[in-house]
């Protein structure tokens, strides 16, 4: 075994900066640190804290932090921030409503720059999971921003997802309707301090009896104040509730099980894709077929599949469906 990775097991948080150091730069000893602590992964539990922009997820991640810090867990928390790595902005004030945590050994913070990404989450979130996993970390929180791809992305690394929106998000109904309903476990109206939270729970309550989502579990729907802590234990009750539910009806290896079928996936696509651009890129003969097609003397995408066939693939592989 590499020794990142067996210090990353001997729980060594300079190791486990390390490694993500790695991961982020592409280095193939990551990938082989990834390779030899995977099989000791598993006994961290990850949550997932996704929602519109402001709504208060790094106020409550924050919150949630100091709870389970003085329960004497250990905590990592990744923000995934969809701006670009220099603007700085949220995480500037990320940094702010988490400083406090900055100076605990116990707590482990990252950010991951998404940099305009769209489709889901950027793998390396899932490999960072598993690497706090296998640091022995206990609780893994991670932070999404926005509605769309990457928000429902949590889905593919969270055991539990909670939704944070807030009473004056008018567009938190078209947010539900984005697919939010299928992924979240639990509804956080945050910033009930403010006028319109209840009439904001009962409108996802009422959304929720119209879906039905689950039969097995009703996702609660909770009022915080994240800012003064308010309703915060109550969230981390239902969190837990929900684990143990998932626990004891089998649904958590469910889950994750096929969270790394998806994963997987993923990664073949995301390797042949990788692997073809630069294929297509260095290749002299595919300026003609380029022409061609600019010249109207083909079709682009019967062209396309001209191309695959005499330079890559066979017309088997091509055109079976
Ligand atoms: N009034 C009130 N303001 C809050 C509450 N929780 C958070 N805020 C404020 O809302 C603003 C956004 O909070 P954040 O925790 O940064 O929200 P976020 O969802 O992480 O924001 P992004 O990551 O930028 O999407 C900050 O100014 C917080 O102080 C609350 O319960 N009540
Ligand atoms: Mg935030």
């Amino acid at each position: 075994m590499s020794e990142i990775a067996e210090r990353l097991l001997a729980g060594e948080q300079r190791a486990l900066s390390r490694l993500i150091t790695l991961l982020e730069r592409g280095d193939p000893a990551a990938a082989e640190a990834m390779k030899a602590v995977d099989g000791h992964t598993g006994r961290a539990y990850t949550v997932g804290i996704t929602g519109p922009p402001g709504s208060g997820k790094s106020t409550i991640v924050d919150q949630l932090t100091q709870l389970v810090r003085e329960t004497g867990s250990s905590v990592g928390i990744i923000a995934v921030d969809p701006t670009s790595p220099f603007s700085g902005g949220a995480l500037l004030g990320d940094r702010i409503r988490m400083q406090r945590h900055y100076l605990d050994s116990g707590v482990f913070i990252r950010s991951v720059a998404t940099r305009g990404q769209t489709g889901g989450l950027p793998r390396i979130v899932k490999s960072m999971v598993r690497a706090l996993d296998a640091a022995g970390t206990d609780l893994i929180l991670v932070e999404t921003v926005g509605v769309g791809q990457t928000e429902l992305g949590i889905i593919s690394v969270a055991d539990t997802v909670v939704v944070a929106l807030n009473p004056e998000s008018g567009d938190a109904i078209q947010t539900l309707k984005a697919g939010v309903m299928e992924i979240a476990d639990v509804y956080v109206v945050n910033k009930a301090d403010r006028e319109g939270a209840d009439q904001m729970a009962m409108a996802i309550t009422g959304m929720l009896h119209l879906a039905s989502v689950s039969p097995e579990w009703s996702p609660p729907v909770l009022l915080t104040a994240a800012l003064t802590g308010q309703g915060i234990q109550d969230l981390w009750m239902k969190i837990q509730d929900h684990r143990e539910f998932l626990t004891t009806s089998g649904g958590l290896e469910d889950r994750r099980g096929k969270q790394r079928k998806r994963e997987f996936l993923e990664a073949v696509e995301e390797v042949l894709a990788q692997r073809l651009r630069n294929k297509v890129a260095n290749d002299p003969d595919l300026n003609a077929t380029l022409e061609k097609v600019a010249a109207k003397e083909t079709d682009p995408y019967s062209a396309a599949l001209e191309y695959l066939e005499s330079s890559l693939f066979s017309s088997d592989w091509l055109n079976a469906q």
